[in-house]
């Protein structure tokens, strides 16, 4: 994985609140010029269709941290989505165009539902919950997002995995066209993950569809994406097309670009570094450039919902 020092950061990826929010405006008035932000009355009953529409009966989570959320500008516009490009503001500045709608996701292998699912159709089974969780980049900077969502563990419990399912792997959407980072080989495309079944059921991971009760941005991984907050920020797959339920462990796409550097596991883990930096410590995204980096925590501080999954595990073998 790449990564830049504070000083590689162009000044265009700081704008103030002011820029932002005329570039906002900006965005919105030409979307309602394309005729895509729908009337409220023609919403889905579960998720709007235009990115950045409001999102309806968002439930609030025991789950959440109390912690400040980053701002919205800080969430959409410093972003990893290597299908838009490798630098930090290209998901933002490429994705624009990119069409979330209509998405199908295909549930395949050791379940017993599966198919092709139309993306609200497959929404509709499941409540939204709003989940502010932190995110901490395997870079080693983090941010805190309000994230709105569905249970991964629902989903999972839906289609009814047999005894064979041990894992459940995700696939990206793969499209050249819209996709131009896909056009080079930074990495072996579609995007993939994956999680043990333990891991995939704990009531932790959601499927996200939003940020700040909103239709989740192109560049957040619409429409809908992977949120695992206690394992680095490449678990978190971005625009998911397949889901699978498998009996052996999936290839996922940064271990097998790098299997030295980035696991399977991907815990958070300040006492196990990555081979080319520390993984103690984390920059805060949006904090004062003269703030000191803070402590990272064992399992990104989720250790009392997730540590028992990994008790007979060498965390540092199994990185
Ligand atoms: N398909 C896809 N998913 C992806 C990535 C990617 O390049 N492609 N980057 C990952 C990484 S490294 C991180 S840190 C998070 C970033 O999520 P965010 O941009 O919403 O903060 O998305 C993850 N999901
Ligand atoms: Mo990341």
């Amino acid at each position: 994985m790449l990564i830049r020092k504070p000083a590689d950061i162009r000044p265009s990826e700081i704008t103030s609140e002011t820029n932002y929010v005329n570039r906002r405006d900006f965005i919105r008035a030409g979307a309602i010029a394309g005729g895509s932000l729908l009337a409220p009355a023609a919403m889905s009953a579960v998720v709007p269709v235009a990115t950045g529409a409001t999102l309806p009966d968002v439930a609030k989570s025991a789950f959440s941290t109390s912690e400040t959320p980053n701002s919205f500008e800080d969430i959409s516009t410093y972003n990893n989505f290597y299908e838009f490009g490798l630098g930090k503001d290209d998901p933002y500045r490429n994705a624009q165009d990119f069409k979330p709608r209509p998405w199908t996701i295909e549930v395949e292998g050791h379940a017993e539902k599966t198919g092709v699912f139309e993306f609200d159709d497959f929404m509709k089974p499941f409540d939204l919950e709003e989940r502010i969780y932190r995110m901490r980049c395997v870079e080693a900077w983090s941010m805190v997002i309000p994230w709105a969502g569905i249970s991964l563990a629902d989903v999972v419990k839906h289609f009814q995995p047999t005894s064979k399912a041990q894992y459940v792997a995700f696939e990206t959407l793969e499209d050249r066209e819209q996709m131009p980072g896909q056009r080079r080989r930074s990495l072996d495309w579609p995007y993939r993950e994956g999680l043990t079944i333990a891991e995939a059921t704990n009531p932790l991971p959601i499927l996200a569809v939003g940020i700040y009760g909103n239709a989740i941005p192109n560049q957040n991984g619409a429409p809908i994406r992977l949120v695992v907050p206690w394992k680095y920020g490449f678990k978190g797959i971005k625009s998911i097309v397949k889901i699978r339920f498998m009996s052996t462990r999936p290839e996922t796409s940064w271990n097998m670009a790098q299997a030295r550097e980035y696991g399977f596991y991907a815990n958070v883990n300040p006492e196990v570094a990555h081979p080319r930096w520390s993984q103690a410590r984390e920059r805060r995204i949006g904090a004062s450039v003269f703030a000191s980096k803070q402590n990272t925590l064992m399992f990104n501080g989720y250790g009392e919902h997730v540590a028992h999954l990994y008790k007979n595990l060498d965390l540092r073998r199994n990185f």
